[in-house]
């Protein structure tokens, strides 16, 4: 096969950058480790910047999420259960959006045969070759047999375990936090009109929703914890003590429908290209989900590959591509910045003294009572201009 720009991964990266590809009349191909069915029903990142409903919308491809997706004027953190409204739209003009990465994943894979766009699932044994030349490659193999694709870019979209971050060779920065996110997703109507952040002596805890009428919650856990270890009763008791009594009124319990804990990081591997390939989305950088980052950093890698590309392959103009990794990086450590600032702020840390503690409370205090404070957490969560 040829290509112009093969895509490694079929996850959000990798979607959308091959929608805004094919837009632009850019062939393209992805191709993507496991099946349509494990990649739709992958329970992710749920709350969408502006940067991704904008880029959606110009795609022509937000036509459910106009419908279903739910906007949010602000957030609310909690600290030791006294509440903190925190006003997004009074202080930037802009709101977020509660709509589940599984949706965005199917509408645009539901999309890509009117595009154009081929998706070739369940690819064994992929390998990048010859990035350094102007002749790239894609090796792998789909029920047993060997294909290749020549192209003229490889776009590494292929997430944190993917093989296109070691075909860079760059430099990794990166920080594991000794506890993780237990979450749980239920049909029940969620306990707050807003994404609620809590900080609690016993710690983190996280209300979100997906919809009226199906709720997202997490509690913080340690490390060692297993899932096996904590029944629904146990997983709503916790929640409800971190929340807050306040929040908690509000809450309405439900059997659990998918119950997994997920590890917290930070990593940022730079640069993001090498030759003729091009890192985006969790392929170049992680953050830990407090901030509501990780899908929304991966829309704005997009927004500057597929200007970059489309520069490039449409006009000839290579400022764009030697720009790439430089561009879309100042962006990414301002936003792993407010995520490890978030973690860090609302986290109970293990080996931290009660300095620490009074620490976080006297910040807490100072954001319910600083509209400047609370300026700066909207306009970081509600995303950095691209
Ligand atoms: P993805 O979504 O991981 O997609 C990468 C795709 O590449 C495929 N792949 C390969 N394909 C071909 N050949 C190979 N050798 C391949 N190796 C891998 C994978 O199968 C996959 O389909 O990365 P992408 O597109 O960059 O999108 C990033 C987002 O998915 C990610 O940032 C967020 O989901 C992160 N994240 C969360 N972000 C939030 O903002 N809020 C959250 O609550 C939240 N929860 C999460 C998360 C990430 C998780 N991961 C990575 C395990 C919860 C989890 C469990
Ligand atoms: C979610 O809805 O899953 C969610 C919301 C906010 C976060 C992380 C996850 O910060």
């Amino acid at each position: 096969m040829k290509t112009q720009v093969a895509i490694v991964g079929a996850g959000p990266a990798g979607l959308l950058l091959g929608h805004s590809l094919r837009q632009a009349g850019i062939a393209c191909i992805v191709v993507e480790r496991t099946s349509r069915a494990r990649v739709e029903s992958r329970i992710r990142a749920g709350i969408l910047e502006a940067t991704m409903t904008d880029l959606l919308a110009r795609l022509g491809l937000d036509a459910r999420l106009k419908v279903e997706g739910l906007p949010h004027d602000g957030l609310t953190l909690v600290n030791d259960g006294a509440v903190i409204p925190v006003d997004i739209v009074g202080s930037t003009g802009k709101h977020v959006t509660a709509y589940g990465q599984t949706e965005i994943t199917r509408d645009l894979i539901d999309a890509a045969p009117a595009a154009g766009l081929d998706i070739i699932w369940e690819a064994g044994d992929v390998a990048l070759h010859d990035v350094d030349s102007d002749h790239p490659a894609l090796t792998f193999t789909v029920d047993g047999v060997a294909q290749t694709i020549e192209c003229d870019v490889i776009a590494g979209c292929d997430g944190f375990h993917g093989p296109s971050r070691a075909a860079i060779g760059g430099t990794y920065c990166d920080r594991a936090y000794p506890f993780g996110w237990l979450g749980v997703l239920a049909d029940v109507a969620p306990c707050h009109h807003e994404v609620v952040y809590a900080s609690h002596d016993r710690g983190f805890a996280l209300a979100s929703m997906r919809s009226p009428t199906r709720s997202r919650y997490y509690v913080q856990v340690g490390n060692d914890e297993r899932v096996e270890d904590w029944s629904d009763d146990r997983f709503w008791d916790e929640l409800e003590t971190r929340l807050g009594p306040d929040i908690a009124r509000g809450v309405t319990r439900g059997p659990s429908i998918e119950k997994s804990i997920a590890p917290l990081r930070s990593f940022v591997s730079e640069p993001m290209r090498r030759g003729r390939l091009f890192l985006a989305g969790d392929a170049a950088h992680i953050v830990p989900p407090t901030g509501a980052k990780g899908l929304n950093l991966a829309a704005s890698d997009i927004v500057y590959l597929s200007e970059a590309l489309i520069g490039w392959f449409a006009r000839g103009d290579t400022a764009g591509v030697d720009g790439y990794s430089a561009r879309a990086l100042r962006r990414i450590w301002k936003t792993e910045r407010f995520s490890w600032y978030l973690t860090s702020l609302m986290h109970r840390f293990p080996d931290a003294g009660p300095f620490e503690r009074r620490m976080q409370h006297a910040e807490l205090d100072y954001i319910a009572t600083s509209a400047a404070a609370q300026a700066s957490i909207a306009e970081n969560y509600v995303g950095l201009p691209l």
